[in-house]
């Protein structure tokens, strides 16, 4: 398959450039079988129907909303397997994901380091080196101590394989962090032929600037990916939490952390300097308790626009919540 890739060479490089190459819809609940045009099924909370590399499933109750999303393609679809990475790619943007199992990760920053290594590989010889977004979502993320605690582990694993890239700090994918409820470790992830434009937040400092209280190596990720395609901007969010400068605010209060990331959000929206509108917006929430009271609030804010909640851990313990988003051309 990877060789069928290779052959279609010519038919990549525009992207971004040509159209976008998918669209995605929410839908409640996951087909049966997965149909030639979709690239990507990603499932939170339920089980996998079959073992098609392109169901993504992560472990991570829906609270509220539909938590199914279906990447569509508008051009024929491929997908397959090499190695541990399950792929589908439509000549335009490519699909992957990984899963390491608990018992691979023992050592963490090591696990890590070679997952992404050989992801970059894969990415490089399959004609899309560009990471444009990256999902990773780690079992107990906030345990251990100190440099310890397995998200910065992680941290360290994932700098050293995307630092070997010179100037690698100007192309970072965005990216998203969570704790899952199953054990191991899942990566999944979108790539193209040539880098989105990297967005950072003057509110915020930039992640992989982080001083060193965060942990021994900064988090390898940009507040959020641009693409200019032919038919419009896309804007891919990182998970966005309530953090000025860099340091966690509104400790204890759920609603002030909403607020605080909400302006991050719209400061990233104003760097981008487009007219852009959400298509996709995932709200991840610690305590399931607070979900009436931040439901309502997101009213207030977004209206009728649905968002999607899942239960899941952010990698700051004094963080209560964390929002990603997909913009659109309006
Ligand atoms: C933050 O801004 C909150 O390590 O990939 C958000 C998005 C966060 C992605 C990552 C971490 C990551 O630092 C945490």
């Amino acid at each position: 398959m990877r060789q069928h890739i290779s052959e279609d060479a010519e038919r990549r490089g525009d992207a971004p450039g040509g159209a976008r190459p998918y669209t995605v819809d929410l839908v409640a609940r996951a087909p049966a079988v997965l149909g030639d045009d979709v690239l990507a099924c990603v499932q939170h909370g339920g089980a996998a129907a079959d073992d098609d590399p392109r169901r993504i499933r992560v472990a991570l109750p829906v609270l509220a909303g539909d938590g199914v999303e279906l990447w569509r393609s508008v051009l024929p679809v491929r997908h397959g397997r090499d190695g541990d990475i399950g792929w589908a790619e439509n000549g335009a943007a490519l699909f992957g994901q990984l899963q390491l199992p608990e018992s691979q990760l023992a050592d963490m920053d090591r696990a890590v380091f070679h997952a992404y290594a050989r992801i970059d590989g894969f990415l490089q010889r399959s004609g899309y080196p560009a990471w444009l977004r990256v999902w990773n979502f780690i079992a107990g993320i906030t345990d251990g101590d100190g440099d310890g605690e397995r998200y910065r582990q992680f941290s360290v694993g994932r700098h050293k394989a995307l630092s070997l890239k010179p100037g690698f700090e100007h192309e970072l994918p965005a990216a998203t962090a969570i704790g899952s409820e199953d054990g191991g470790l899942l990566i999944y992830f979108i790539a193209a032929a040539r880098p989105g434009r990297q967005i950072e937040n003057p509110r915020q400092v930039s992640a992989f600037k982080y001083p060193r209280q965060y942990g021994p190596k900064s988090p390898s990720f940009s507040r959020a990916n641009l693409l200019d395609w032919r038919d419009g901007a896309e804007l891919f969010v990182s998970g966005t939490a309530s953090i000025v400068g860099h340091e966690t605010l509104h400790v204890g209060e759920p609603l002030a952390q909403l607020d605080e990331l909400l302006r991050n959000v719209q400061a990233l929206l104003e760097q981008a300097g487009r007219p852009l509108r959400p298509e996709m917006l995932k709200l991840y929430l610690r305590d399931p308790r607070q979900l009436d009271a931040v439901r309502a609030h997101l009213r207030t804010h977004f209206g009728a626009r649905p968002v999607t909640i899942l239960r899941g851990d952010v990698c700051r313990r004094e963080l209560d919540l964390e929002i990603e988003a997909l913009f659109r051309a309006a």
